[in-house]
């Protein structure tokens, strides 16, 4: 074998293992570079005969060329390789869910859900939302609402007072939302309908009892109100709230200073199984109370019991939203876990709507 193909299969088989392109360089470098071989090989060209150089000039030349473009189809098939390495290994599954953003990890309390639930379904019925003070006086929690003087009912609320004003009178951390109903009466005129979603406040707390707890009332007020309207209104709210075509409900007598007659609410249940099944079985479950609106609570807000009747109503929302969502215990709802809020917080934007289904 001559010289020039010995140097073409040494070249050859270089390029043809380069495994990458810096490979590749150190063999043009190796052979075509100024100090490579093949250049090595073009200066003896300088000393040679003319007719030497006649024969060996082009076969030389013929060999760069050709070493030449063995480099460059080799540059391309390693860049081709390169390129799809990196495809394969960079590729995107556009199936993945996407990274959360900050705002999209903020999660909705179950009491914010549950009372937007609620309010939903009263707001879809025609009710509006009426709110009030936290911190209320005396007349509006208790005497307004026919609870007399030094009667005991007015202990059995726990209240929280707060320290005397300038004149000796103490205001209250209101013991129900009642107070709102009071204030609305007052200036409108009926027909009234609104439902109050708000924090009330009570000093017995334990393992099922909070301090401040979320309470949502109602009242309807207008000339012909009676207590089959009553009853149609709450059976309709908790087919929609506990999302069951059919449900039984019983009415037994109960007694508030503000309603005449009054009525709790329970609602059919099965406790057969580990949990608690509505709408379903044998059993019953207190869910609210209720009543006709006590022709004194009318007289004290103005308004003539010969006119006008009303029935109201109020829902411990706390509880109701332990028992909708399956939470065993009621004090993580206040102790701001941040693991918890993720277990059972709402996405922002599931808003609770009647058409998309409450809770999804
Ligand atoms: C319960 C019972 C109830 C009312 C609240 C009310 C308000 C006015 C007049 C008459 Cl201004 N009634 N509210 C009526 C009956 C029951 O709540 O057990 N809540 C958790």
């Amino acid at each position: 074998m001559s010289e020039i193909e010995t140097l073409e299969q040494e070249a050859l088989t270089a390029i043809d293992g380069a495994a990458d392109e810096a490979a590749l360089e150190e063999v043009r470098v190796e052979t075509l570079g100024k100090k490579g071989t093949i250049s090595a090989q073009m200066k003896t060209l300088g000393q040679m005969s003319d007719e030497e150089r006649k024969v060996a000039g082009p076969a030389l030349n013929g060999l760069k060329a050709r070493v030449n473009d063995a480099i460059t189809a080799r540059r391309d098939v390693l860049k081709r390789e390169a390129l799809n390495a990196r495809l394969a290994s960079e590729t995107v599954d556009v199936t993945l869910p996407g990274r959360a953003d900050p705002l999209s990890k903020g999660r909705i309390h179950p009491i914010s859900q549950v009372m937007d639930e609620i309010t939903a379904i009263f707001a879809d019925m025609g009710f509006t939302v009426a709110e009030g003070p936290d911190i209320e006086t005396d007349y509006y929690n208790f005497t307004a609402l026919n609870f007399p003087e030094g009667h005991p009912a007015r202990e059995m609320h726990d209240t929280f007072f707060l320290q005397p004003d300038a004149d000796g009178t103490r205001k209250v951390l209101r013991t129900h939302t009642s107070p709102v109903q009071i204030r609305t009466m007052e200036v409108q005129e009926p027909p009234i309908r609104i439902v109050i979603p708000g924090k009330t406040y009570r000093q017995d707390s334990d393992a099922t009892h909070s301090a401040m707890f979320h309470q949502l009332e109602g009242l309807v007020i207008d000339k012909s109100t009676n207590i089959a309207n009553l009853k149609w209104t709450l059976l309709e709210f908790c087919k929609a709230f506990f999302e069951v075509d059919a449900l039984d409900m019983r009415f037994r007598p109960s007694f508030f200073p503000f309603t005449e007659p009054s009525l709790e609410v329970d609602i059919q249940c099965d406790r057969s199984g580990g949990e608690v099944k509505l709408g379903e079985g044998s059993d019953w479950m207190e869910i609210l109370g209720s009543g006709m609106v006590h022709p004194n609570v009318l007289r004290n807000c103005g308004l003539d019991p010969d006119v006008y009747q009303g029935f109201a109503w109020g829902i411990g929302i706390d509880r109701i939203a332990m028992l909708k969502y399956g939470m065993p215990d009621l004090r993580p709802f206040f102790e701001a876990d941040q693991r918890w809020i993720d277990q059972y917080g709402f996405r922002p934007l599931d808003m609770p709507t009647l058409l998309g289904g409450l809770s999804q």
